[in-house]
């Protein structure tokens, strides 16, 4: 395939789409990306990890071990896109990229943390390109427009990608983002993972456009249609997306139309909304499936490999939660440091109340520490 072509050759204002693997894990030729056959291998270890570690929170909701939590599986593909930004790209997420945060190098045992209502969680390791995980609908896209500026003015040929979702696409917010993106031609890569739910509105309901994608054009800057659950769609797709966006070419939409398996969040039951049978439908489009598919047909995936990646994945996970669970509660007195410079008297009165009450509690055996 010729470098530059995904975005020229499939037009989403005439319907079209761009899928390389289909659900049978036949490969199109024509269309392949540069990803050599070991790094899908990889990639498709990671995203076995990503599945277990994904269904290992929801249990530990469920146990009470765990707040709310959104899960995302069936999006593991969409999710694997952060494994091809380079390590000064910013990747800016919702809080449903757990799996691309865990790609990109975020330690599972923050994240997990961060789930537990720790917001040390979000202490990514030192020099990490990486915005906090944003809750307000539609606001990251900003955000990332923001650091795209900022690097353009800084003469660094960098990218943000700004990841959101279907229902976010009816935000103003990811309007203005998205307009400003193209009048500036910042470096911002658009990820809407598109799993065809806000909640419990169905895409039919969000828009009467009939693809997210084609909206970039009416922003002034290309916008690419993909199937979301193909790995090599979304490598095919992200590698042109931030090649042109890192060398001046402005921003990309890319929409990956793939589906939400589980609930919205563990607070969400699904069922008021939509049948066992839906869901069912689209399990066979499942983005590990036809991975495994293809690489069996090659000769580099078999049961007995799939045996050994699931125990390496169980062990790594197991290894984190332990660590997450391990980790001594914050200290009471972050509540007052971050907010204010100076704390205001009636709030410096507040902490030390507080401290001399937990002073008293730890004598008699309270464990919270200030
Ligand atoms: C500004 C704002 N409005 C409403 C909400 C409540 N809310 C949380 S998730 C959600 C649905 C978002 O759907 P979508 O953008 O498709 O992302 P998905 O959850 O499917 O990944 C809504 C409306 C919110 N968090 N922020």
């Amino acid at each position: 395939m010729a470098k530059g072509m995904y975005f020229e050759r499939f037009d989403p204002t005439k319907g079209e789409s761009l899928q390389i693997l289909d659900p049978e894990g036949r490969l199109n030729e024509d269309l392949r990306p540069d990803l050599p056959g070991q790094r899908i291998l990889e990639l498709y270890e990671r995203m076995s990890v990503m599945r277990l570690a994904d269904q290992t929170a929801l249990n530990l909701q469920r146990e009470g071990r765990m707040g709310t939590y959104a899960p995302f599986y069936g999006q593991e593909a969409s999710q694997a896109s952060a494994a091809f930004l380079g390590p000064s790209d910013w990747l800016v997420p919702t809080y449903r990229e757990t799996g691309a945060l865990f790609l990109r190098g975020v330690p599972l045992q923050s994240l997990l943390r961060y789930w537990m209502g720790d917001e040390r969680g979000m202490r990514v390791p030192e020099g990490m390109r990486v915005l906090p995980i944003q809750i307000v609908i539609g606001s990251q896209t900003l955000h990332a427009v923001g650091l795209a500026w900022a690097m353009m003015l800084q003469g660094e040929k960098s990218a943000a990608v700004a990841y959101f979702g279907d229902g976010a696409s009816s935000q103003g917010d990811v309007h203005e983002a998205m307009n400003f993106a193209g009048v500036l031609k910042t470096p911002v890569v658009f990820v809407c993972q598109n799993n065809q739910f806000a909640i419990s509105m169905p895409r039919s309901g969000q828009t009467a456009a009939a693809t997210i994608a084609q909206r970039a054009s009416s922003y002034g800057f290309p916008g690419l249609l993909i199937d979301g659950n193909d790995l090599l769609a979304v490598a095919g797709a992200m590698n042109e997306a931030l090649a042109a966006a890192r060398s001046g070419g402005g921003p990309r939409l890319i929409e990956m139309l793939t589906y939400r398996i589980g609930p919205h969040t563990t607070s969400d039951d699904p069922s008021k909304y939509r049948t066992a049978a839906e869901v069912d439908v689209q399990k066979p489009f499942d983005p590990l499936l036809r991975l495994r598919r293809y690489l069996g047909a090659k000769g580099l995936w078999n049961d007995g490999a799939e045996a050994a990646i699931l125990a390496k994945a169980r062990a790594e996970i197991s290894a984190a939660v332990a660590a997450a669970e391990a980790m001594p509660p914050a200290p009471v007195s972050d509540m007052f440091d971050y907010t204010y410079r100076v704390l205001p008297p009636y709030l410096e009165r507040q902490k030390s109340e507080y401290a001399s009450f937990l002073k008293d509690e730890a004598s008699r055996g309270g464990r919270h520490g200030f």
